[in-house]
């Protein structure tokens, strides 16, 4: 199979892991989701990453979908995310706080680093921000054992905290929030993070 997109997405990197985790074997294409536009609609009629191309041709999007195909093919057991009950939404919870991060994170440094200067709505910004910024205070007061197995939680929140740190690392730097650092730490040190570690966040930027 084949997994589109470059790993200072988050979304693309906690579908890499993901797979590196549960022990899938894939190519890994690396088309700019800004650069190679058009390729990339191709793939996704979205424009978005990730995809991924399955070895009969069918092409998933969207790594919440990805994911769900993955814990669905390993079984209950193997799993990523909890198949039911109070872990699931526990999981759940925790994986939204992150992607929400993500995102309200990720619309903020668009703004900032595509959107012409003279186009910028600070209020707007000053939103996502607070937004995002909240999600992290919150996932900072979930507890994290450092015994727990590794699931779908740890992976996409270890995944937001390396993207913040890349899109805009005045929100979250090092020592403020403890519990994620060691998170974050853990985590980092597996293969299959340390596989997929992007050095740099890759936009076209605007003065
Ligand atoms: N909900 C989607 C979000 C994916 C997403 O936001 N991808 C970003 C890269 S991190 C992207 O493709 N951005 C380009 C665009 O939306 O134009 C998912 O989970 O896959």
């Amino acid at each position: 199979m084949i997994l589109v997109g470059q790993y200072d997405s988050p979304y693309v990197r906690r579908v890499a892991v993901s797979l590196r985790v549960l022990g899938f074997d894939y190519e890994h294409d690396t088309r700019s989701v800004f650069a190679d536009f058009d390729a990339m609609r191709a793939v996704n009629p979205l424009g978005r990453i990730p995809a991924l191309v399955l070895d009969d041709g069918e092409v998933l999007i969207d790594s919440a979908a990805i994911l769900d195909w993955l814990d669905q093919t390993v079984g209950p057991e193997r799993a990523l995310l909890p198949p039911s009950g109070a872990q699931r939404r526990r999981g759940l919870r925790r994986i939204a706080l992150a992607t929400g991060a993500i995102d309200k994170i990720g619309a903020a440094a668009y703004e900032r680093m595509i959107r012409p200067a003279a186009l910028r709505w600070p209020e707007w910004t000053l939103r996502c921000l607070t937004q995002g910024t909240g999600a992290i205070a919150a996932l900072a007061a979930e507890p994290w054992p450092a015994e727990e197995r590794l699931d779908q939680a740890q992976i996409t929140t270890t995944c937001m905290i390396r993207y913040v740190r890349m899109a805009d690392p005045d929100l979250l730097p090092p020592g403020r929030f403890p519990t994620l650092d060691a998170l974050s730490e853990r985590c980092e040190s597996h293969p299959a993070f340390q596989a997929t570690r992007p050095a740099d966040y890759v936009l076209p930027r605007n003065p």
